[in-house]
């Protein structure tokens, strides 16, 4: 049986997630997933390989993006934190992509 394409959409970002955030800690002892958050150095790499945000050099609109998606305040991001991120990138491409200069598909 395979996994439907919803299914694999979600592992691919907890995969993502996982990937980016246990960077900063690859010399922990601690393996726990749950603990794994995204500094601010993580998400900015994140945004720039898996999402192609181009002004994120901008520390900026870092900071400006950290802030909105730090919901607890904990200067972390977590799971929870970027899926609420994802979302909203898939429900407001435009309003994201003119603010943080999101490029376009070439499909
Ligand atoms: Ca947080």
């Amino acid at each position: 049986m395979t996994d439907s394409r919803v299914t694999m959409a979600i592992q691919t970002l907890m995969q993502v997630f996982h990937e980016y955030a246990s960077k900063d800690e690859a010399h922990s002892e601690t393996r726990d997933m749950n603990q794994f958050k995204l500094s601010k150095r993580e998400l900015k790499e994140l945004l720039q390989k898996e999402l192609n945000f181009e002004n994120v050099k901008d520390s900026d609109k870092v900071d400006e993006l950290m802030k909105e998606l730090d919901s607890n305040g904990d200067s972390q991001v977590d799971f929870q934190e970027f899926v609420i991120f994802v979302v909203s990138v898939a429900c407001m491409t435009k309003f994201l992509g003119e603010k943080f200069g999101l490029k376009r598909g070439t499909s």
